[in-house]
């Protein structure tokens, strides 16, 4: 294990005010996507898409790291070179979801475990090659009656804390990616509860697993009511709830807290970092950085719609919408200008 490569890879990942771009979202779900806006579903459909996205001009001053799908990082761009080379060649570190996919797990109805630990050692070595510097790997933790359950909680943080391990062998920064989903009307405070026994219980498996703390980055839920709570707290109540969490479960030795946007608007995503930004940046040992799928690229995903005489405008709003969330970083974001 190359120990200070790690540490240097994983700082860079969330200095300067960038974030990631996710756009590694598996078959399944970029079909669904795709079907929701009436784009055609194929792989060339797919990698014209994310061709769009990545060529997007100027998106290294917002983004420090783009996570692949298995599809896309095996694909040639239409100049011939790989999205590993695009990326890089414009000072985007590029890394690859390594999961294969979360399932439902035996014996506990509801809840799912991911998988993809068999082989993982060969793939990872084969990412490597490929140009790869950080692997992700998501869990999800579902809250609802008499769930989540210690059992599902404690699976799935085993299998983070082992990818996270043979990732950090293999001279991969491990993306740790425990999210606590939205869905139900559960409150915030549940949320909060559930989020930092989560956290708890995947930093105990890290600890147990000897992974390096400090050339990891945490990829989590921020502390939300589901989205059909009656309640809905204000952007203000949900920063301080998650910073006040993340406070009492997240170790000092990581560098970065890159949050997942979840299904939540773009706005209120880039809102809700923005409020963290200006009130705790000061006060907590990690950055707060952003790593988001649908809160960047929905926007331009619907503006684009399967038709490449809309590039211009779609790569427009890619920008926009990553801009935003480097300002949000800053505590600069402006809600009002933006249109939340
Ligand atoms: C939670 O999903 C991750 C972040 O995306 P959002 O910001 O949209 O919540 C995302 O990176 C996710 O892990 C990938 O899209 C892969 O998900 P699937 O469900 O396709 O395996």
């Amino acid at each position: 294990m190359k120990t200070q490569e790690l540490i240097n890879t994983a700082r860079t990942l969330v200095a300067n005010d960038k974030g990631f771009l996710a756009i590694d979202e598996s078959t399944p779900t970029c079909k669904k996507r795709f079907a929701k806006l009436g784009i055609p579903q194929n792989e060339e459909t797919r990698y014209i898409y994310r061709e769009m996205i990545v060529s997007t001009p100027g998106l290294s001053e917002s983004i420090s790291g783009a996570i692949l799908y298995d599809e896309t990082i095996r694909q040639q761009k239409s100049d011939g070179g790989s999205f590993v080379k695009a990326l890089t060649d414009v000072g985007i570190i590029p890394g690859i979801k390594v999961d294969t996919g979360a399932k439902a797990m035996a014996g506990h109805p509801g809840e799912k475990i991911t998988e993809g630990l068999d082989g993982l050692r060969g793939r990872l070595a084969e990412y490597v090659q490929m140009g790869a510097r950080f692997a992700k790997w998501r869990a999800v933790i579902t809250i609802g009656d008499s769930i989540p359950s210690r059992g599902c909680i404690e699976a799935n943080a085993q299998a983070l804390a082992r990818y996270a391990a043979l990732s950090q062998e293999a001279g991969l920064v491990p993306i740790v990616e425990p999210e606590v989903l939205m869905d139900g009307d559960h409150t915030l405070e549940h949320c909060c509860e559930v989020t930092e026994e989560t956290l708890r219980m995947v930093f105990d498996q890290l600890y147990r697993q000897r992974v390096m703390l400090e050339g990891i980055i945490l990829k989590p839920n921020m502390v939300l009511p589901g989205l059909t709570c009656p309640q809905q707290n204000s952007v203000e109540e949900v920063a301080a709830v998650t910073v006040a969490c993340f406070s009492r479960a997240v170790p000092a030795a990581v560098p970065g807290v890159a949050f997942l946007s979840g299904g939540q608007s773009s706005e209120l995503a880039s809102a809700r970092l923005n409020a963290m930004n200006i009130k705790f940046k000061s006060q907590v040992p990690w950055e707060l950085s952003f790593s988001f799928a649908r809160a960047i690229q929905q926007p331009a995903m619907g503006i684009w719609g399967g038709d490449s005489t809309n590039n211009v405008a779609a790569q427009d709003a890619l920008y926009h919408r990553a801009k935003c969330n480097r300002d949000a970083r800053r505590g600069e974001y402006n809600a009002v200008i933006d249109g939340t």
